[in-house]
């Protein structure tokens, strides 16, 4: 065994479960990764990937210094040359065609990425455009669409309190590969456990029987994309059956629930069955289960936010919890109390200015905006179509839209087509190939770590801060002076721009702004005392996303709040604490927790009721049409990880699943090429036969297709896979969120003939 100079402890961030990590390290090496076992959430629980931040860290191929595109290739140059680069290239395009000309997409690491969740907003306000996307579009839009209409922010998502609840019925969710998404808590599968050890019950909804199924006391087959039509009819079934019951503590908080049983009355179990490939008694039979069972959640994930009725199914996992009396009560669906101040913790408790979408619509399309963002899907219409607007230079910050996101050839030519283009990876990827210029983001050890997102969605309000393991190389700017620079450059301020003074420009404008709400902790205090609070040296010297985040912890519920709570919450206090603080289970949060201007549940919000003839359309779908949906496996991460070569090593992965009678009729042979084509796109890939999974459903897993010419990433290319987005349709859209549909794709199956 190696020797070892010190041990430290940090959060994962490689994925919502935030397991805490013990890294053994001697001088500038990691020695090894494991669990840590004192971690107040994860108690020593991590998963095959959580180690292997040591090889990710040590990666060759993993970038060290900015490259530019030269001669047709790119070469690894000085920062001081790729700042110039990056002036040049910005001045001229806003120069030739305008600020709004320049586009961003920024991808799902930022999420989990402290630098990212500080400055990108400060970025994307100095480039001044309307044209943002982002992961989110791909992903989770619908359930924050339907949570801000129904509670008046869109991170007001409840959450499944699965540590006390004794039935659950999850649709759409994989936490066995994925660990847990909009519901963050480290092992998953333990968790799942341990709910039906107590002698609880969990129903799975799946076309396919994941792992999660498989571990569950239910496996219910469904058609992909018919989820919302389900929840509907179970939302239906309650009503018939007299047992709809928000129960005492949602008296008087409520709009709408008459309103909901008209609207959905016509969805009965009988209506949908033939299209959701559920028979009507077990649609009943699960409705009342969840009634009768005294604590009981129903969640619903990818599977039900990335297909056509995304915001639907949304909302009405939610309607359905709340008919059943499990809203809002302990064991059932909670809202999350985040350590750090937030939408939902921050103004006035129990109304709001409530939520919108459509503040602006795209250019090309007239779509309408969600979360300030259009949708990924639209990215290629809104590069390829002349006209005032037209993007004409990308700045991609830790994303791979052209993996991850729709139609993706074609987005590809998109992206080459170009002015100019900036790339903020780690790697030299499928989309940071066609950047002019890439910033290399340093490897995670190099920086501090606090997940602001995604602890807006945990199980326990808890809090974990994780200090750089290591210290940067001299010269070597961290991810948010990146940011933070690119700010200043694409505002004007030139290559030699200080991102301290970019800093120092955002901390105060927060601060301004939170002594000026009357509702904050420290409304009218001097905000130059509060800068030299968090600024000074008896305060660390704070800077960057540290700075922000303590302010954002000091007037966080459980804060410090700049002398109010002397032992609470701040990044000094959580640096007294590395294996975290745990501030206890979840706690009822209706009526504090809303921000609807009514200051109610709106179970109806008008958006989702006038949407639902589109549903009724969709009774009349064909129910043999062959459908392609996608699904996770836990040695991967999206599109990334794949360079890591203990992760990608061993079977396959990237194979086709397929039915035995489908494979039968198709003439498909178990490990035989198998073309799979969709109304945009074609690809080829190996058959997977297996019964685990229903018959006129395929299933492919997203994130691969590495054999793309230009990338640095010798490993994954050797185990290259095929892009299952080059089948999905940037037409297909949720309309009330711009979300992708990414599950449910029609498509045609044929085996390849040798
Ligand atoms: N068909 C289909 N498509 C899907 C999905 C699906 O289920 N089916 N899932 C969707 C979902 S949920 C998501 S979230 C998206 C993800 O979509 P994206 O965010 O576009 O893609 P990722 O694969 O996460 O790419 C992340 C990039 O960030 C880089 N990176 C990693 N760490 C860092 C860092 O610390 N700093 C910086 N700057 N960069 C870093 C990686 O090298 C990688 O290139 O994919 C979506 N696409
Ligand atoms: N190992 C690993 N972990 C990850 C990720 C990863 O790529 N790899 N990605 C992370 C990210 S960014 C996210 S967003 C989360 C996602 O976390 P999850 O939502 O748990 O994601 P999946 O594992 O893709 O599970 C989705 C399930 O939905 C099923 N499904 C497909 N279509 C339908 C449908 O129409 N209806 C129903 N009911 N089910 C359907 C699929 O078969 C699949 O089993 O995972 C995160 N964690
Ligand atoms: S489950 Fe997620 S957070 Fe935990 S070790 Fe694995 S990748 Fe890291
Ligand atoms: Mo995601």
């Amino acid at each position: 065994m190696s020797q070892v100079d010190r041990v430290v402890v940090r959060t994962c961030p490689l994925c919502e479960a935030g397991c805490g990590l013990e890294i053994s390290v001697r001088d500038t090496t990691v020695v090894r990764i494991r669990g840590d076992m004192n971690d107040v959430f994860s108690k020593g629980y991590i998963c095959p990937k959580g180690s292997t931040l040591k090889q990710l860290h040590e990666d060759p191929d993993r970038l060290r210094q900015p490259l530019v595109w030269r001669d047709g290739k790119h070469v690894e140059v000085s920062w001081e040359e790729a700042w110039e680069h990056v002036e040049r290239g910005f001045t001229q395009v806003i120069a030739d065609h305008g600020r709004e000309s320049i586009g961003a997409y920024l991808g799902n690491p930022g999420a989990h990425n402290l630098s990212a969740m500080t400055f990108n907003r400060v970025l994307l306000t100095a480039i001044g455009s309307r044209q943002r996307f982002s992961a989110s579009s791909v992903d989770q839009v619908p359930k924050q669409v339907s949570a801000g209409f129904m509670f008046g922010t869109a991170i007001s998502v409840p959450v499944p309190d699965l540590d006390r609840c004794d039935y659950l019925l999850m649709l759409g969710a994989n936490p066995y590969a994925s660990n847990g998404s909009l519901a963050t808590a480290p092992d998953w599968p333990g968790r799942l456990e341990a709910l039906r050890a107590r002698g609880g019950r969990i129903i799975v909804v799946d076309p396919r029987r994941s792992r999660t199924a498989e571990s569950a006391d239910e496996w219910l087959a469904i058609r992909p994309g018919t989820d919302a039509l389900l929840l509907a009819a179970m939302v239906t079934a309650v009503f018939e059956a007299q047992r709809a019951q928000l129960g005492d503590h949602l008296a008087g908080h409520v709009n709408g629930l008459a309103e909901v049983q008209e609207a959905l009355a016509e969805f009965t179990p009988e209506a949908v069955a033939r299209v959701v490939g559920i028979d009507a008694i077990t649609i009943r039979r699960i409705a009342i289960e969840l009634c009768d069972a005294e604590r009981a959640a129903v969640y619903g994930r990818i599977g039900t936010t990335t297909v056509s009725f995304g915001t639907t199914a949304s909302w009405l996992v939610d309607v359905l919890n709340a008919v059943t009396g499990n809203l809002d009560i302990v064991g059932g669906a909670m809202f999350p109390l985040p350590v750090v101040s937030g939408p939902t913790t921050r103004g006035k408790k129990g109304v709001g200015k409530g939520f919108r979408t459509g503040r602006g619509k795209s250019r090309v399309r007239n779509f309408p905006e969600a979360l300030g963002e259009f949708p990924a899907a639209l990215m290629a219409e809104e590069i390829d179509t002349p006209g005032p607007g037209q993007i004409r230079a990308m700045v991609v910050v830790g994303g791979n839209p052209v993996l991850s996101t729709p139609n993706s050839e074609q987005l590809d030519k998109s992206f080459a087509s170009l002015d100019f283009m900036v790339s903020v990876d780690i790697y030299l990827n499928e989309t940071s190939r066609h950047a002019d210029v890439v910033l290399p983001a340093p490897s995670s050890l190099y920086r501090s770590h606090y997940d602001l997102a995604l602890l807006n969605f945990a199980l326990r309000s808890v809090a974990n801060y994780s200090p750089p393991v290591f210290e940067l190389p001299p010269g070597v700017p961290d991810e948010w002076e990146i940011l933070a620079k690119l700010a200043g450059i694409v505002q004007g301020l030139g290559p030699n721009v200080d991102p301290d003074t970019i800093d120092d420009v955002s901390i105060r404008s927060l601060i301004e702004s939170t002594v000026r709400d009357d509702t904050s902790v420290i409304a009218g205090r001097n905000p130059d005392e509060i800068y030299q609070a968090l600024s000074g040296p008896e305060n660390g010297s704070l800077r960057g996303p540290d700075r922000i985040l303590d302010l954002l912890l000091r007037i966080g519920p459980f804060g410090e709040g700049f002398g109010a709570n002397p032992a609470g919450a701040s990044v000094a206090m959580l640096k007294q604490h590395p294996h975290g603080v745990d501030y206890g289970a979840l706690i009822p949060r209706i009526p504090e927790v809303l921000r609807t201007p009514s200051g109610k549940i709106e179970l109806a919000p008008a958006e989702l009721i006038a949407d639902l003839p589109r549903l009724r359309a969709s009774l009349s779908a064909d129910p043999d049409a062959m459908l392609l949906v996608g699904r996770r496996h836990l040695r991967s991460n999206n599109s990334w990880m794949h360079n890591i070569r203990v992760l990608v090593k061993g079977k396959p992965r990237c194979t086709l699943q397929i039915h035995p009678d489908d494979a039968a009729r198709l003439g498909v042979v178990n490990g035989g090429a198998v073309r799979v084509t969709s109304r945009v796109g074609s690809v080829i890939a190996p058959a997977e036969i297996t019964d685990a999974i229903r018959p006129r459903v395929v299933s492919l897993p997203h994130g691969w297709g590495h054999h793309l010419p230009g990338t640095r990433q010798s490993v994954a290319h050797e185990f290259a896979g095929v892009n299952s987005n080059v089948l999905t349709d940037h037409e297909a859209i949720d309309p009330l969120s711009g979300n992708a549909v990414l599950n449910g794709i029609p498509v045609a199956v044929t085996a390849e003939s040798k």
